[in-house]
């Protein structure tokens, strides 16, 4: 078909599109055109990249099940570099004009980048998708703009989790060309590191059972994949609620990770049993957050988010590199965003003496800033999404240490070996969900804590996130890491002024990246100043 036939049976005017937060996302009905112009913008990227693969993830994480979109996947598992987003962003909005807009904005981005769309180059690409009704369609659509170049090669996994792709496509780019690269070397891939683990430390069993709410969503079936792919230690002490892929509609429905955050409660199908371990994952698994109930008569849920993991593994890596005698030689720090918990960043920095950095919303500015900050940086939204990232440096010194282990005592050689097995069970390229519920395992096992010891650190501020509905949430512009809005004009000072009132209080206002929707964060010294608090500021919002 030709350039216009496939515009025309895939592109619809009169939408805008904008690459948000986590790529573009929107109701499934307005995707087809954006989908097609992403095929496109992959293989361009891939043209750039002298042919590397370049993956795109169809998904609307923890979205409602109508809802879908996009993500694009840089060749080693990073999340599209930023100079990027505009260039897709103005190829979808140009489809969304006229087909000679978009012809002609396609010559003068190929033409800027220095690409020949005439090429006989050949670009590789990698897809996959979640669960999501709307998957199909719209995998076509972003298919037909993939088409429109002579030479171009498409690995399709199906479906997988979002961080299963990143996996993927990193080990694509990192095999010999030609190798035969499929899902069952990211299960082989990361339960080997934990069993390695396992057997480290002399695990026999797990102190608890572990409950994992898949939302309804892929993860379900990966992680039951999981569970019958590992050995009985593991396999013993995990199950599956909430796993009916089956049923489109029930996707992330009173249940997943941002449901138990938010409402902080037990998801639907949970029925909590005090000394039990549970954690619900989102639609596409890179979140996820953990809590148990207490053993109190009215089984009290406790929340153990993000800003909980993050202290998990901060405390451990950083335990592990003083007995591993490397304390001096690499920097520890933890990046958090503004929705971390007050209590959380003081016991970080106080209590830890680790430093901590604020990023914008979205893991590809932590990402960034744990990178090019730390040897170790652990980067954790509260609402669970997050990874630890190692640096060259970290594994050129543990390598180095362990390759002279004569004149070292067994516990330094033990901390060195497991600083190595913890960098390559948690995923590098990206949070995921697996991976980091592996990695709480272990950190629980080998520390020895039982969920309520894990919660005692510190105390949270009760603390409250809301949605409002705006009619244009663009006119909310933040800065200061989002803490503080520019626009509308006013509208900070009103909020400082009623957060002056309450003892400990904290809120902001920004909006979503991937909803059509304005957040409001608010924190206080009790639950009623922080409902009251979170309350107020959105009255301010009407
Ligand atoms: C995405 C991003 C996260 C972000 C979340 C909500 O997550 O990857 O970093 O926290 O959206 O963003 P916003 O508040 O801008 O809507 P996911 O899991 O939905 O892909």
């Amino acid at each position: 078909m030709s350039l216009q036939e496939l515009y025309n049976k895939h592109c619809s005017q009169g939408n805008k599109y904008s690459y948000g937060t986590s790529g573009f996302r929107m109701h499934n009905s307005v995707l087809d055109t954006v989908m097609f112009s992403t095929g496109i913008v992959v293989v361009l990227r891939s043209l750039y990249l002298k042919s590397q693969y370049v993956g795109v993830m169809i998904t609307a994480s923890h979205n409602p099940p109508q809802d879908n979109g996009v993500k694009i996947v840089e060749p080693h598992g990073e999340m599209l570099v930023q100079d990027w987003e505009p260039i897709a962003t103005q190829l979808a909005n140009a489809a969304a004009t006229s087909f000679q807009e978009f012809e002609s904005t396609l010559h003068s981005i190929a033409k800027k980048l220095d690409i020949d769309l005439a090429t006989d180059e050949r670009a590789n690409v990698v897809v996959a998708r979640d669960s999501r009704e709307s998957g199909p369609r719209l995998l076509a659509a972003l298919k037909a703009g993939i088409s429109v170049f002579s030479n171009t090669n498409v690995v399709d996994f199906g479906l997988l989790t979002t961080p299963q792709l990143h996996f993927l496509t990193h080990i694509l780019n990192s095999e010999e060309p030609g190798s035969a690269v499929d899902e069952s070397q990211y299960y082989s891939y990361f339960l080997s590191k934990w069993d390695q683990l396992a057997e480290l430390y002399h695990l026999e069993s797990l102190p608890f059972h572990l409950t994992i709410d898949c939302a309804n969503g892929v993860g379900a079936e990966k992680a039951q994949r999981l569970i019958q792919l590992a050995k009985p230690l593991l396999q013993k002490s995990l199950s599956t609620t909430n796993g009916q892929t089956d049923k489109p509609e029930l996707l992330n429905e009173s249940c997943g990770a941002d449901f138990v955050k938010t409402n902080q409660f037990f998801p639907a199908n949970c029925t909590p049993e005090p000394g039990q371990l549970y954690c619900s994952f989102d639609g596409d698994a890179d979140r996820v957050v953990f809590y148990y109930c207490d053993s109190s008569a009215e089984k009290k849920f406790h929340l153990l988010d993000g800003d909980k993991i993050a202290i998990l593994l901060a405390k451990l890596l950083a335990k592990l590199l003083q007995d591993a005698q490397l304390t001096a030689a690499l920097s520890v720090g933890v990046v958090q965003t503004a929705y971390a918990n007050g209590s959380s960043t003081k016991y970080i920095q106080e209590t830890l003496q680790i430093p901590v950095s604020c990023t914008k919303t979205g893991v590809k500015h932590l990402h960034h800033e744990a990178v090019s900050k730390y040897d170790i940086g652990i980067y954790f939204e509260a609402n669970g999404h997050g990874t630890a990232v190692f640096s060259p440096k970290f594994h050129s010194l543990v390598e180095e240490s362990l390759a002279t282990t004569q004149e070292k005592s067994e516990s330094q050689i033990k901390a060195l070996k497991s600083l190595q097995l913890f960098s390559q069970l948690i995923n590098q390229t990206v949070g995921d969900a697996i991976s980091d519920m592996l990695a709480v395992i272990a950190a629980l096992c080998i520390m020895k804590l039982t969920p309520e010891q894990w919660d005692s650190w510190y105390q949270d501020l009760p603390n409250r996130l809301t949605k409002a509905i705006v009619p244009d949430r663009s006119v909310f512009v933040s800065t200061n890491a989002e803490r503080q809005l520019v626009s509308p004009e006013g509208l900070q000072a009103k909020i400082d002024a009623i957060v002056a009132q309450y003892p400990q209080g904290r809120s902001f206002v920004r909006a979503s990246g991937t909803e059509d929707a304005v957040r409001i964060y608010a924190e206080a010294d009790t639950t009623e100043n922080a409902v009251e608090l979170s309350s107020r500021v959105a009255e301010l919002l009407k």
